[in-house]
């Protein structure tokens, strides 16, 4: 059985046996890095809105200015952030000699997985850093990077830029609620989901499809599924693996039982 700080000998054995290992991550594996969650209502300014409201093409249509505002206060927010040691500790499991393959499949859409260097990230749900135009579709690469660029912390309403190629409004180059996930990336998820013999599933409330489908795909071809978050989950295998623990305080947790 896990305490609070220590994981259980089956986690510890399933990891241990593992070869190719894929990783769901969701807003919890950012929270120690200062990330609010989408749930757990952060105290910032957006606290009082409604993620799943503003996460859409129809509120971008309505009301640009607000939802580019939201998400440039995001990606500010993830630009002063650094990976926490949960990041820091799958990039070490990764770089395992026992580990033949760790893919993170993450719901995020900040650079946290990649600033700890991780190699293999798949972003099911886009990019605070890839934005594009509404219209053509083409990349856009004019975001300003002053990170001290208070007007961006602050900003409850932000115009976007304008695309140069046809003057379309830019949007965030995230996936909202309603839009299709990147078909290529799904595919390759799930790929590297029929190929694990271990889903460890973290920081994740697994309410959001198609991602939160991901578990019990794995479960059906014989992946063993482990799950790291404070709340009870019902997406583990069960006993042993269901372990109710912070990230950044049980992924090196995890990685030092490995290497004892
Ligand atoms: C699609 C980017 C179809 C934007 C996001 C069935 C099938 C298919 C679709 C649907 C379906 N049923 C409903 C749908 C529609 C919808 C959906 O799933 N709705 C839900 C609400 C029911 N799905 C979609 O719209 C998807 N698109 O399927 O379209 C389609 C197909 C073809 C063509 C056209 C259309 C697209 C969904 C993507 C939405 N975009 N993000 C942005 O970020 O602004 S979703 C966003 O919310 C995140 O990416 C993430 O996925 C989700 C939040 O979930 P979590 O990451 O789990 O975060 P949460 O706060 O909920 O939980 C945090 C957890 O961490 C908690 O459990 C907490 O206990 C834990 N925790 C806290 N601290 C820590 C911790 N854990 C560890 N350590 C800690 N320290
Ligand atoms: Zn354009």
């Amino acid at each position: 059985m896990s305490t609070h700080t220590t994981p259980s000998e089956t986690l510890v054995a399933r990891c241990r046996a593992a070869r190719r290992i894929v990783v769901l991550t969701g807003a919890g594996m950012s929270a120690e890095s200062g990330i609010p969650t989408f749930r757990d209502r952060g105290t910032g300014l957006w606290a009082r809105f409604d993620p799943q409201t503003l996460a859409t093409a129809e509120a971008f249509q309505r009301d640009p200015d607000m939802v580019w505002a939201w998400y440039e206060s995001r990606r500010h927010g993830v630009s002063r952030a650094v990976p926490n040691a949960g990041h820091l500790a799958l990039t070490a499991l990764a770089a395992r000699p026992q580990t033949k393959s760790l893919t993170i499949v993450t719901q995020n859409v900040d650079d946290l997985h990649e600033r700890a260097g991780a190699q293999a990230v798949l972003h099911l749900h886009g990019s605070l850093f890839s934005p594009r135009c509404f219209d053509c579709g083409c990349e856009f690469k004019g975001l300003s990077e002053a990170a001290s660029d208070e007007n961006r912390q602050t900003a409850m309403r932000l115009p976007p830029p304008r695309c140069p190629a046809c003057d379309g409004l830019i949007r965030p180059g995230v996936v909202w609620f309603g839009e299709g996930l990147p078909k290529a990336v799904w595919r390759e998820a799930q790929r590297e989901v029929e190929r694990a013999d271990l889903l460890l599933v973290i920081g994740t409330s697994g309410l959001v499809y198609s991602a939160a489908s991901l578990p019990d795909a794995a479960r059906r071809r014989g992946c063993h599924v482990a799950v790291l978050n404070p709340d009870a989950s019902t997406l583990s295998d069960g006993v042993g693996l269901d372990w109710q623990v912070r990230a950044a305080v049980g992924l090196p947790a995890l990685l030092a039982a490995l290497d004892d």
